[in-house]
Parts: C-alpha cells; sequence; structure tokens
C-alpha cells in the first residue's frame, strides 16, 4: 500500500524537464501575446495619426478655399499670368458684404506659403522635428497697412506637391513642373488650390496626405 502511494504521488507530480518546457511554451506565449497587442497598437497608432492629418489638411483646405470664393478683384489674373499660371502667393480683395444687391469690398488678403520658423531652404531638416524644408500657409489681412495682421492656417507643409521633386520634370503629371506643396492655379475663371501636407508618427515615418479644391471666381 505504501508502495503504491509512492508511485501515485510520483506520477501526481512534475520532472524538472516538464516544468521547464512549460514555461518555456508560456514564455513564448505571452512574448507573441505582447508582440501582437505592440503591432496592433502602433497600426492603430498610425490610423489615428493619419486621420488626425487628414482632418488638418481638409480644414486647410476649406478654409483657403473659402477665402478664395470671395475674390471679386479681377487683377489677380494679372498675378496668375505667369509661366505656369500657378503661384503660391496671392494677394485679392474678397467681398465683405452684399448691401441692397451691391458687393462691398472686403479687406485686401493675402495667401502664402512661408517656410517654417527654424527652417532653411536647404535639404536640411534644421528645426529637428523629422521634416525637410517644411513651411506653413498663412492668411494676413491688410498686408503692408495699418491693420496687417497674419494667422497660419496649416504648419508642415511639404516644400513640393505630392510626387513632385525639384527636377524640372511633372513627376505626378498634373500639368505642373516642380509644384509647391501650397499652391493655387488658375484654369479659365476657375482656381484650383493644392496642399500637401506631412507629418511623423510615433514609429518616426512621415505621413503625408493631400487634398485640392476647385473654386469658381464670381464675374
Ligand atoms: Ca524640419
Ligand atoms: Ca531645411
Ligand atoms: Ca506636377
Ligand atoms: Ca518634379
Amino acid at each position: 500500500m505504501k508502495l503504491f502511494q509512492s508511485k501515485q504521488g510520483a506520477r501526481a507530480g512534475y520532472t524538472m524537464v516538464e516544468i521547464m518546457v512549460s514555461l518555456t511554451v508560456a514564455s513564448i506565449f505571452m512574448s507573441s501575446l505582447f508582440m501582437a497587442q505592440d503591432t496592433g497598437q502602433k497600426v492603430a497608432s498610425r490610423a489615428t495619426h493619419e486621420d488626425e492629418t487628414q482632418a488638418r489638411l481638409s480644414r486647410a483646405v476649406t478654409r483657403v478655399a473659402s477665402e478664395l470664393r470671395s475674390i471679386i478683384d479681377t487683377s489677380i489674373w494679372e498675378d496668375l499670368s505667369g509661366l505656369s499660371n500657378e503661384t503660391n502667393i496671392l494677394t485679392f480683395q474678397g467681398v465683405e458684404s452684399i448691401d441692397e444687391g451691391v458687393m462691398v469690398p472686403g479687406v485686401v488678403t493675402r495667401l502664402e506659403y512661408v517656410l517654417e520658423a527654424g527652417e532653411l531652404l536647404d535639404d536640411v531638416d534644421n528645426d529637428g522635428d523629422g521634416l525637410i524644408d517644411e513651411g506653413s500657409v498663412v492668411l494676413t489681412r491688410d498686408p503692408t497697412g495699418p491693420n496687417e495682421i497674419s494667422v497660419t492656417l496649416c504648419r508642415n507643409v511639404r516644400e513640393y506637391y505630392q510626387g513632385e521633386s525639384l527636377d524640372f520634370d511633372d513627376e505626378n503629371d498634373n500639368g505642373l513642373v516642380d509644384e509647391a506643396g501650397f499652391h493655387i492655379q488658375r484654369i479659365g475663371d476657375q482656381l484650383i488650390v493644392r496642399l500637401t501636407v506631412e507629418d511623423v508618427d510615433l514609429r518616426g515615418d512621415v505621413v503625408i496626405k493631400s487634398a485640392e479644391a476647385l473654386i469658381r471666381i464670381r464675374n
């Protein structure tokens, strides 16, 4: 009887080898679980980052388009009569209100692309934010006037529009050569505003998003 109890106890227990194998299997399982969780978090984080970049891009394009829709000063056609009919600085006058069917001009406004503070146009990330030669879209009311005031509509604007680089070639096949990350193009009585923004996500990858809007100018 004693012998029987002793054999049964030995079978019910685990040998050191069995314990080591179990611990190894558990360790592999846990690390796989953590890796899957980590990958899932990174994917979710990137998706969130892309959503945020897309949202600020949409806000900026909507705002610029809204400003351009108010244009009444057709002298901008002269400003846009350059070699490629596109510009990244435009001064214009919009409608402030309509009084008994008559349009009342608003203040002169300027939209432009400017390099961000701390950046130089030198193909180097001078301010260390992971983006090279990035700029901003800035709106200025009453430029050079007594009430001049500027507001930044969008930061981290790419130097060149998505798919473009400085090579005297239309790489993205949109009819414009080496166009800027923010530019306004005139086609007949319409303006097209295009914008490319970029951001650095948590993995250090650069997220790039672009959008455009078509604006018909009032006569
Ligand atoms: Ca930078
Ligand atoms: Ca730079
Ligand atoms: Ca192009
Ligand atoms: Ca190019």
